[in-house]
């Protein structure tokens, strides 16, 4: 058995691709903000592809939140790590050579901010999750009461929250180098960057007018949209790839071949050349933002809460039934009348390309997985286009049932028909909110969770519905895939 390290990278198997670069050259161009399992399968191929092809500048360091891990595996290795990409037997193992070295916020801010402020650095990248961004509970702007942007704004020397550590890291820029800067959000969200930059200058208008300024002119928001199913990578996966290949890598990610990233057109400064890497540069991102959303997560998302009332585990099993994939379909049929079209994409074909990814029997994508955080995750999968069809008289029964489930997984904790415990930021306030009998449930949510924005979701024949959909589901949850 070889364990991944730089010793070990010549000696391994010819299946295996492997850096095609000098790493001692490589310099730190990018700091990454949460270095989970989708950045080191996702931007860092895209880096280490900049690598591959001659331009030294684009290392990355890592920051992680909290968790010591994944930067004790990465330096048990030298920082190489392989993306293991799977489609039904068959594996494409690629080593990635881009980490620099790994740092955690969670031990200090200062050395983050330093990194950021350097002048090499060009990029900062960011994986934070929908929580990451402090928005008010529905979406769409920073939150003014979150405890925690009170807080760095009251101290902006020690930040507590990530726009808050990215004004400290500005402010430390424009007082060294004073030289722009590409921050560049790979979250889900609608308008990630757009929001990300609302979010950045309102804390600095607050803080320092000059730094606000500066800011707005040099600093680039890009908004993107990036798309990898990269599920939780467990041991027996690790033990798996040691047994079929006989290289042990404690740090591997495991993922599908499929890759794409859209990033809005609006670069500053120096960046890697990324159109020839496959991105996608476009003054429109939003079109692509919307399908991915709407399509790709609203049906994950669709899939994980029906699914898990009915009793699977997988996407790949609830897309292997008849029902699984008609409810899928059906979604996409809803969700699609509220996509605008824009050159390139050809939403046919994604809708083929998204159900062939699905059916994946390699990735095991968890569906508990893809049920966190659904007070984040279902505004803009469902609840916006179930508004936006609303308010045009349009009907949506899957839209209505994939609202019903998530709310029926939320609130039916132990000694429901089937238990199920969510991950979620906002669970309690949620279920302290869903008392009493079902109508009176849904009207104090719509009234008062922040999540039902517009006012088209307050008449009674759509709360009525949403009623008589959860009372269904709590009655026969296995059906919860049928239509
Ligand atoms: C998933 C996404 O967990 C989830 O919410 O829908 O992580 C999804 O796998 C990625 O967005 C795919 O690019």
């Amino acid at each position: 058995m070889t364990r991944l390290s730089a010793a070990t990278l010549g000696t391994l198997p010819p299946t295996f691709e492997t850096p095609r670069y000098d790493r001692a050259q490589v310099k730190t161009g990018v700091v990454h903000l949460g270095l989970g399992a989708f950045h080191r399968a996702h931007q860092a191929t895209f880096f280490d592809d900049a690598l591959a092809a001659g331009d030294p500048r684009w290392g990355i360091l890592g920051v992680s939140n909290r968790s010591a891990e994944p930067g004790r595996s990465l330096a048990a290795q030298d920082g190489l790590y392989t993306v293991v990409a799977r489609d039904g037997d068959a594996i494409a193992p690629r080593v990635i050579g881009a980490n620099r070295g790994v740092m955690v916020l969670a031990d200090g801010a200062a050395p983050v901010i330093t990194a950021i402020a350097a002048p090499e650095t060009h990029i900062v990248t960011l994986t934070i999750t929908e929580k990451g961004y402090r928005q008010r509970p529905g979406g769409g702007s920073l939150d003014p009461d979150d405890p925690g942007i009170r807080h760095d704004i009251a101290n902006p020397q020690a930040p507590e929250t990530i726009p808050g550590l990215l004004l400290a890291a500005l402010a430390r820029r424009k007082a060294t180098v004073a030289t722009g800067l590409n921050v560049i959000s790979c979250d889900n969200l609608p308008a990630n960057g757009g929001r990300l930059r609302e979010a950045v200058l309102t804390m600095a208008r607050e803080v320092d007018p000059a730094l606000h300024d500066w800011i707005a002119a040099q600093i680039a928001f890009p908004s993107t949209m990036v798309d990898r199913i990269v599920p939780a990578t467990t041991q027996d996966d690790i033990a798996q790839f040691a047994t079929q290949t006989g290289v042990t890598d404690a740090a591997m990610v495991k993922t599908e071949p499929f890759r794409q990233w859209v990033i809005e057109s609006v670069l500053t400064a120096d960046v890697p050349d990324f159109a020839r890497f496959g991105v996608t540069l476009t003054r429109d991102v939003t079109a692509w933002e919307l399908a991915k959303l709407r399509m790709l997560n609203a049906a994950h998302s669709t899939m994980a809460f029906c699914g898990m009332l009915a009793g699977f585990a997988f996407v790949h099993e609830v897309i292997a039934t008849g029902p699984g994939r008609r409810i899928v379909e059906e979604l996409w049929d809803e969700n699609q009348t509220t996509l605008r079209a824009t050159e390139g994409l050809d939403v046919a074909a994604y809708r083929a390309a998204t159900l062939a990814r699905f059916a994946n029997t390699a990735l095991h994508h968890k569906l508990i997985q893809i049920a966190a955080d659904g007070s984040q995750k279902v505004p803009p999968r469902i609840i916006a286009p179930l508004g936006e069809r609303l308010a045009r008289g349009m009907a949506s029964p899957v839209l209505l049932r994939a609202l019903a489930a998530w709310l029926v997984c939320l609130t039916d904790g132990p000694g429901a028909a089937r238990p199920i415990s969510l991950q979620d930021p906002r669970a309690e306030a949620l279920r302290g909110l869903m008392r009493g009998e079902t109508r009176q449930q849904v009207g104090a949510l719509v009234s008062r969770s922040g999540l039902f924005e517009t006012p088209v979701f307050g008449g009674d024949s759509f709360q009525s519905a949403l009623a008589a959909e959860i009372d269904r589901l709590r009655r026969d949850p296995a059906a919860a895939l049928t239509l």
